[in-house]
């Protein structure tokens, strides 16, 4: 597996830390140093050698400076004894009092299998509550239970190659240019050599992923059941149904399309509900109905729904009855968002389910993993939903809870509420890599885990694909892998036996030998079997291949598809047309909050920011929280572009940055999902969101909640670069941004001060030891500039004025120039204060490219001067788009622009 090639240097095949996907990755890595350069592998299926910015960008991740190296009690370095004591003593007291379902953990689709197959393991096996759950809640839960109601079991019957091999992709949900750019990608490539290839994007957001869409359709916010009951019936109508396969292999045809029926009459009504041409409709209805070879990929903007679940069903009725799965270049395709949600599925992580696709509800079930893993305190049924969860965290029920590898005072709905139950716990744990989160803040013991690029085990993607995610360096400080920490709790609560693992490859064979465990057609026939692994060595372990599971005697190398013919994992074997009835999103637009927030993910950034922030490329492309909205809107409600306003809920209340665009539908806004109080004083979109859950699934409802939004009302605006970092200020508004060699902090406050050169002094200047100091004060417009040297290298730069336009506050790409410098130039100082350029500093614009790092004004320049048309050649002539080709939707828009506006 691994080659060297010299002596501190070796390359190591392993997988990216982000999303699902699932990219292989050729890790060059310097042990010495800690250095690591990493590239696609190409021989891993999921992505053949291609990289996003993110993963291109891991090995500016893995610093040390922002790790938690050492185990801490209520803010004291503890040592590892000490912690894994206390954890155990307190759960432990905690549990006899109350029993074991005061206590809990929730987990994470960024644990490895074996962390999670622990976690999983110890609390409904051992600590005997089925309060476990994680992440994928908010996530992949409503995919699960869509698939578990269709198909009885949750299994994704394709693969990423048949998007390669279909003539008709729907990307629904989904906005796979930024979020699974990899794959989509993939399917640029085979839209390329398939000129038959149609492409169909729906999403109320004209998003970057319709750059290749054929049609999009900007249906309503939350009415995607109606559609597709609209598709069913139109396919009914239209005889297009695979009659062979629907009465071989489904039941509940009758009642699942005259419920379709019910509900969409007439294509008109479907298209007014839905808010969208009836000719697009028309188009889309009738290239599924006509083309054999379609995929219908899918992600949040369907789960993420207090009709998730339906909407999943939705679709797979549509699949079912014409007999759109399992087949090459046919079937749908849920789209996994955690590097291992899928893992996390296979284990039973959720609170509603057992481990190896088993499940509460199924009779026997609980019993036979009770046998396997020889207990008699299995928890008699299932555990709180996270939203839920938090609650009875928040009434002190649930008194003591165990947070592994997720970040929830963020990334729950209600976010403020979140926070107070973990402020109210009695006794919270945090496991994580990093020094400072949300929930790490707030925790009684901080467990510091091994991160990516330490950490050792197996993650399954999307496609059911099982990799190895191998450790490039050692542990890092006092940091230990997640299952280790895990197993040291299990053993100090008494079960000793249960835990007594020494390596992952241990649990790893556990895990495979319950998928076989009595996994036969006369017991329990279950999806999930990869028992050929069950005596797999250390070596073949270290050596793996990706490879897609069931893993089985009979299917010793995988099998990519599943249900062409039947087979399903129902009790007849049949699957289960839903019939759905559409119900409008729980929260609708009142006169108090009359838009509907949308929330979602940015191209370059993971999450809650905690690894991809530390890589300078990655923030340049959108550094501060916004929000988007359609022009019309931004008047009506007084807002001016640029400028920061004030988003409220009847939950909560944020800050963000105004960006007028017309890709958002009137009536709709979206907030990417990313900003912290770690990085935004105002910034957690959490906040706003309401915490609605679908009824079956119990996924929030992250996309559609009423909020209504107003100008902040800055009294001025500003910026300052530092190379040392900063305290917060105590302004309304702060934003910090990791750049390279400096951090800059965007501000802004509603309150007046007096004295600008003071109010620097006070906050920045005691950072700093004897700076010379240089400002400009031009209280008449309302303009300060400062700028602090020491022995004539720039330290920090101060911009205030009154509004925020740029004519104003000067281009921060070009101040970051100045600080890749020894020492300025008079010139250079002056031309810092003035805040124009200096003749021969280029300024590039907003970043477009990370991977390159190339500006808007670099590329706008590249296509004027050299008559460009095409965004290939814009690519060989500054490098933009010609990595990961996330920027190319980006790129194509700039080239219109600047063609449009080209003198003829
Ligand atoms: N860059 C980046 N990539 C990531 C992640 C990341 O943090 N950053 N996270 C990973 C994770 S964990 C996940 S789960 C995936 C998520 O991947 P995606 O689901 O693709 O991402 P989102 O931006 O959450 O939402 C997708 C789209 O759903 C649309 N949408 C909203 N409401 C509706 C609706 O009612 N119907 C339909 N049809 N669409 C709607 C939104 O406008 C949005 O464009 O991404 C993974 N990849
Ligand atoms: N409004 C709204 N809310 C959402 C979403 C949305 O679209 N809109 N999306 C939802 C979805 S799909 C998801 S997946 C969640 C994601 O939300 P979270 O899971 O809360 O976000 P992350 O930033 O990924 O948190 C992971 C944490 O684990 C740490 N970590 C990373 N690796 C390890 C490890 O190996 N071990 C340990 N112990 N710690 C580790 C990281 O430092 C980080 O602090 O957000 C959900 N919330
Ligand atoms: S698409 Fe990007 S983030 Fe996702 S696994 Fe591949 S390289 Fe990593
Ligand atoms: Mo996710």
């Amino acid at each position: 597996m691994s080659e060297s090639t010299q002596p501190s240097c070796k390359t190591i095949k392993t997988t990216c830390a982000y999303c699902g996907v699932g990219c292989g990755i050729n890790a060059t890595v310097n042990t010495d140093t800690r250095e690591v350069t990493v590239k696609g592998n190409e021989d891993h299926p999921a992505n053949f050698g291609r990289l996003c910015s993110k993963g291109s960008s891991l090995g500016e991740t893995v610093g040390l400076s922002t790790r938690l190296l050492d185990p801490q009690i209520n803010g004291r370095q503890a040592s590892w004894d000490e912690a894994l004591d206390e954890v155990a003593h307190k759960f432990k007291t905690i549990i006899d009092k109350h029993g074991p379902e005061a206590v809990a953990i929730y987990g994470s689709g960024q644990l490895l299998t074996e962390d999670y197959y622990v976690a999983n393991k110890l609390m409904k096996g051992f600590i005997g509550s089925g309060n476990i759950d994680t992440n994928s809640r908010l996530c992949m839960s409503s995919a699960v239970s869509g698939h578990k109601r269709a198909f009885g079991s949750d299994t994704v019957p394709n693969s990423y190659e048949d998007l390669e091999q279909a003539d008709l992709i729907i990307i629904t949900g989904s906005n796979m240019a930024w979020c699974h750019p990899v794959t989509f990608q993939r399917i640029r490539a085979a839209r390329e050599r398939n000129p038959n290839m149609k492409i169909v994007v729906i999403d109320p957001r004209r998003t970057d992923t319709c750059d290749i869409a054929d049609l999009h359709l900007p249906l309503a916010s939350g009415t995607d059941v109606l559609l597709f009951n609209g598709l069913l019936k139109f396919l009914v109508d239209g005889q297009y149904i695979d009659q062979n396969y629907v009465e071989s292999y489904t039941q509940g045809f009758e009642e699942a399309v005259a419920a379709a029926q019910d509900d969409c009459p007439y294509l008109g009504t479907i298209a007014n509900r839905c808010e969208l041409n009836e000719k697009d409709l028309l188009t889309f209805y009738n290239w599924f109905a006509e083309t054999e070879k379609t995929v219908t990929a899918y992600s949040q903007g369907v789960n993420q729904s207090s009709t998730g679940t339906d909407k999943v069903n939705a679709i797979l009725n549509c699949h079912l009855v014409t007999g759109k799965i399992g087949k090459i270049g046919s079937g749908p395709l849920s789209m996994t968002g955690q590097p291992n949600a899928m893992g996390g599925r296979e284990v039973g992580g959720l609170a509603t389910t057992l481990a190896a696709h088993m499940d509460f509800h199924i009779e026997g079930d609980a019993d036979r993993v009770a046998r396997f893993w020889k207990t008699d305190r299995m928890s008699k049924g299932v555990g709180l939903p996270a939203v839920d969860l938090f609650n009875a965290v928040y009434d002190g029920k649930v008194k003591a809870v165990w947070v592994i590898a997720t970040n929830p005072a963020v990334s729950l709905p209600n976010a403020n509420k979140v926070k107070e139950a973990l402020k109210r716990c009695e006794f919270l744990v945090v496991s994580d890599c990093v020094t400072n989160t949300d929930t790490l803040d707030l925790a009684h013991v901080k467990l510091p885990a091994a991160g990516w690029s330490e950490k050792d085990g197996m993650v399954t993607n999307t496609e059911r694909c099982i990799s190895h995610q191998r450790a490039l360096f050692p542990l890092a400080g006092n940091s230990k892998p997640d299952w280790w920490i895990i197993s040291e709790v299990a053993k100090r609560l008494g079960f000793e036996d249960a835990f007594n693992y020494s390596h992952q490859v241990e649990i790893f064979r556990e895990h495979a030998a319950l998928s076989g465990f009595e996994n036969s057609s006369d017991q329990r026939l279950r999806d999930f079997d990869i028992s050929l692994l069950a005596d797999i060595s250390e070596e073949q372990y270290n050596n793996f291949e990706p490879t897609q599971w069931p893993i089985t005697k009979e299917y010793p190398k995988g099998k990519a598809r599943f249900f062409a013919e039947g087979e399903f994992y129902t009790p007849n074997r049949k699957a289960n047309l839903v019939a759905l009835k559409y119900k409008a999103p729980a929260n609708q637009p009142s006169k108090e909050f009359p838009l509907v927030l949308n929330t979602g993910r940015l191209r370059d950034q993971w999450h809650t920011m905690t690894r991809t922030a530390l890589a300078p490329r990655l923030n340049l492309h959108r550094p501060e929280p916004f929000v988007d909205i359609h022009p019309d809107d931004g008047h009506k409600f007084k807002l001016t572009d640029g400028d920061i306003a004030k988003l409220s809920s009847q939950w909560g209340d944020m800050f963000a940055r105004v960006n007028f665009t017309a890709s958002q539908a009137v009536g709709d806004v979206f907030v990417p999902m990313h900003w912290t109080q770690q990085f935004a004083n105002h910034g957690r979109m959490g906040t706003l969101v309401n915490p609605i859950v679908d009824p079956f699934s119990g996924q929030p409802e992250s996309k559609h909640t009423p909020i209504t939004i107003a100008p902040f009302g800055a009294d001025w605006h500003g910026f300052v670069l530092s190379r040392h970092s900063l305290p917060l200020s105590g302004l309304d508004y702060q934003v910090t941004v990791n750049c390279e060699g400096y951090k800059r902090y965007e501000l802004a406050h509603t309150e007046t001060i007096d004295n600008w050169q003071q109010w620097s002094e006070d906050w920045i200047g005691k950072q700093y030891d004897a700076i010379n100091w240089q400002h400009f004060d031009d209280s008449h417009q309302g303009i300060f500039r400062a700028a602090g040297y020491l022995d004539g290298q720039l330290q920090f730069v101060v911009c205030i004025a009154r509004s925020p336009e740029s004519a104003l506050l000067p281009e921060r790409a070009f101040l970051s120039s100045l600080f890749a410098k020894a020492e300025l130039t008079d010139i250079e100082r002056l031309a810092l204060l003035s805040g124009l350029p200096t003749a021969g500093t280029e300024d590039v614009g907003t970043q477009i490219c990370a991977c390159f790092n190339v500006g808007e004004k670099t590329i706008r320049k590249a296509i004027k001067d050299n008559n460009l048309s095409t965004y290939q050649q814009v690519g060989q002539c500054c490098k933009a788009g010609t990595n990961c080709g996330s920027c190319v939707p980006e790129i194509k828009g700039i080239l219109a622009s600047v063609i449009a506006t080209a003198p003829a």
